[in-house]
């Protein structure tokens, strides 16, 4: 497993590398601010989960490359505003100072819409496939990332911060601003490889059940780690009076929760047999990560 996370964090940092725009085109300030974060260290789960359902429906990585980054440049745009002093004021991410910190809040909220937008503009490098076109693509991406998913999990998040939060409610941030965008980037994978429709529900299914674990396990490590293993604050869930699966079932509860979630994902891999290997330890790998 570690040998095939290395080796596709390797395609997707050149990638990200060649795709960005350079530090030296102007505006110098952007593009150094976009840049600053998204090579800040992240772990690239979600490009190499892109990567890995594209080949386990016989696809190319290449092929599924513009659409893993397209998804990290998401990922970190939604890092870089959640941060910002008006939403969760963080000082750290990625091991680093957060971007509003280096920048200042403008460049930061810009940088953050930068790559929003950058990530459509890398959308656009792929060809469409026979089963999935273009506007597919698009749609997926802007669904997922749009106000009834990654925006409505983050509103509803704000707005309990304090509050007694119920089961479903929690349930329903965690699947809203984690596991959309996680099943997105695994879906998104599966079209670049012109995945059938059945294996595309496989794998959204798949995608679904991985997500809502990795948010659990991430509650569960907000109040397990340290900030330097995490590379950003510990203890901000339980500070900020977040709603988090530790605090609404209790942290053993939670990893059983993790756990049943996860043997459902492995479950939505079953039709794919042995092709699904590499997803079947990603799965396992994120269960027992410990950042
Ligand atoms: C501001 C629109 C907007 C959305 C914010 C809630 C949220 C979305 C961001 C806050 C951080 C958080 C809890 C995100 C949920 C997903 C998650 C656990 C992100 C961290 O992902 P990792 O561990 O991070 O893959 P790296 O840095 O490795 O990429």
């Amino acid at each position: 497993m570690k040998e095939y996370i290395v080796s596709r964090q390797k395609l997707v940092e050149d990638a990200l590398q060649r795709y960005l725009p350079k530090p030296s085109v102007k505006p110098k300030t952007i593009h150094k601010a976009m840049r600053y974060s998204i090579f800040a260290g992240g772990k690239r789960l979600r490009p190499i989960l892109c990567l890995a359902a594209g080949e386990c429906c016989g696809g190319e990585p290449s092929a599924a490359l513009p659409l893993a980054c397209a998804v990290e440049c998401i990922h970190t745009y939604s890092l870089i505003h959640d941060d910002l002093p008006c939403m969760d004021d963080d000082d750290l991410r990625r091991g680093m100072p957060t971007s509003h910190k280096v920048f200042g809040e403008a460049i930061a909220v810009l940088a953050g819409d930068a790559l929003l937008t950058f990530a459509f503009e890398l959308a656009a490098e792929v060809p469409g496939w026979p089963r999935y076109s273009l506007r597919d693509v698009f749609k997926e991406l802007a669904s997922a990332a749009g106000s009834r998913k990654l925006i409505a999990g983050q509103v509803v998040d704000l707005e309990s911060e304090g509050k007694k939060v119920p089961l479903p409610l929690l349930k329903f941030i965690h699947e809203s601003k984690t596991a959309a965008l996680l099943r997105a980037t695994i879906r998104l994978g599966a079209m670049s490889a012109n995945a059938t429709e059945a294996r595309l529900a496989n794998l959204s299914e798949f995608g679904l059940a991985l997500g809502l674990a990795f948010q659990v396990i991430d509650d569960i490590l907000d109040v397990t780690q340290s900030s330097e293993t995490l590379g950003k604050s510990a203890g901000k869930d339980l500070a900020s009076e977040k709603a988090t699966y530790p605090s609404v079932i209790g942290l053993d509860q939670s990893r059983k929760v993790a756990k049943r979630l996860t043997e459902d994902a492995h479950r939505a891999l079953k039709p794919f047999g042995r092709k699904a290997e590499v997803l079947h330890g990603l799965a396992d790998y994120l269960l027992d990560r410990e950042y």
